[in-house]
């Protein structure tokens, strides 16, 4: 029975980071993979986790099974994290899961048990996951134009018009904040548009919240988002604890559902752990507790948030350091974009066969779409990434 498998493609972001760890070039840079790294080239454990490490290993007094919606106080305080004071959090409800890509998952399930039919609207680019979730779970992937290959910023009314046929049975993916892989985010004005088009065509609005705090700012970077929920009758959201709280291998995220109704929010969440139960039935619990500490405890709490922020103001300054050694060296604007991207990453507009030069004549790793990972970069790597992406 288990003769007949050939052996699966590669995946393509993990494998870079393999790839580099092998490459002896002493100049080698890994902008592959999105993790945040310090100017020491260490993603570290973050303080404040440290800190409710040593409050859990001391409190905690037993290893039992949490139960399906795996930690109901770490649910609460992520909805009150990405929901702030927003009307609609008195409708929503969450399940933990393991990490935002569970949730993704879960979702899609249940969206696939609901209107089997249904169609995922997808941003072309999107996160390199997205599609086979969805089509894993048995839906149908659709793109909306969304990266302009020219200005590298979001073509809003290409978007919006591709967007109006979506109705009552399509599902439209939306990144939260710092969208990846483009680092192009939709202005405030796009959320408002897209919000009016959610209530006046019917379609359910995805959120995919994985970078809360990178882009503006933990509050600044949930406006728009917070402007939608506040004004659909149903949309659904995922959030990640991997990059805010540096928990990544921990595995935390969250499904969150807002539907019409509380009790119609409950109804859902029953099918998301029934879904939960038949495959990974719990999520894992350690990181979940970790946040949920935090959260709690105001001193924690600050301190966390300062974290967060320097680690986004680090991110930023890297961004308008490439962008301006890029001008200098090459005497135009062409590659000014970059600081006007948020969060992690930034797509350079080059070929996918240019980001192979890259990674084979220059030791710099990138994803084929041409995605950096500008949190991945050392202040010292900036003239040799320049110089190499301007001989290209
Ligand atoms: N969604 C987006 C847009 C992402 O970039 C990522 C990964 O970083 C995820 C979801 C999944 O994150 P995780 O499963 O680590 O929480
Ligand atoms: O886009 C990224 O780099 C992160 C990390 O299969 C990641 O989201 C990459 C590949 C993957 C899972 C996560």
């Amino acid at each position: 029975i288990l003769e007949n498998l050939k052996e699966a493609p590669k995946d393509p972001i993990l494998s870079l980071s393999a790839a580099c760890k092998l490459d002896s070039n002493p100049n080698k840079v890994d902008l592959g993979i999105g993790v945040y790294r310090d100017e020491q080239g260490i993603t570290p454990v973050m303080e404040a986790i440290k800190l409710a490490e040593a409050r859990l290993l001391e409190a905690q007094t037993t290893k039992a099974y949490v139960g399906l919606a795996g930690n109901e106080a770490f649910n609460q305080s992520m909805i009150e994290l990405m929901l702030g004071d927003n009307s609609s959090k008195s409708r929503a409800v969450g399940v933990q899961t393991p990490g935002a890509s569970g949730a993704l998952r879960m979702l899609a399930d249940v969206i696939k048990a609901s209107a089997p039919d249904a169609t995922v609207w997808l941003s072309d680019l999107s996160y390199a996951n997205h599609a086979p979730i969805m089509q894993t779970a048995g839906l149908t992937v659709r793109y909306f134009p969304y990266f302009d290959r020219n200005t590298k910023l979001v073509q809003t009314d290409a978007m919006m018009a591709s967007l109006k046929e979506a109705g009552p049975n399509d599902v439209v993916l939306l990144h939260g904040c710092c969208h990846n892989p483009t680092g192009a985010d939709l202005s405030f004005d796009g959320w408002q548009t897209i919000t009016e088009m959610a209530v006046q065509q019917g379609f359910l609005p995805f959120i995919d919240m994985a970078y809360q705090g990178f882009g503006d700012g933990m509050e600044a970077d949930a406006k728009g988002f917070r402007y939608l929920a506040e004004r659909v009758e149903s949309y659904v959201l995922t959030g990640s604890c991997s990059k805010n709280f540096g928990l990544y291998r921990e595995r935390t995220g969250i499904a969150v559902i807002a539907a019409k109704t509380l009790a119609q929010s409950n109804r859902i969440k029953t099918r998301i752990l029934e879904a939960a139960r038949s495959s990974y039935t719990m999520p894992p619990d350690h990181g979940a507790e970790l946040v949920n500490i935090i959260l709690n405890d105001e001193t924690l709490k600050v301190n966390w948030l300062n974290e967060v922020e320097q680690m986004r103001l680090r991110v930023d300054h890297l961004r308008n350091r490439l962008a301006t050694v890029l001008r200098e060296k090459s005497g135009h604007s062409h590659y000014d974009f970059i600081a006007q991207h948020k969060g992690m990453f930034s797509v350079l507009g080059i070929s996918p066969l240019e980001a192979q030069t890259l990674s084979e004549k220059y030791s710099i790793y990138l994803v084929g779409s041409g995605r950096i990972n500008i949190a991945g970069m050392q202040e010292n790597h900036i003239d040799y990434i320049a110089e190499s992406l301007l001989s290209l």
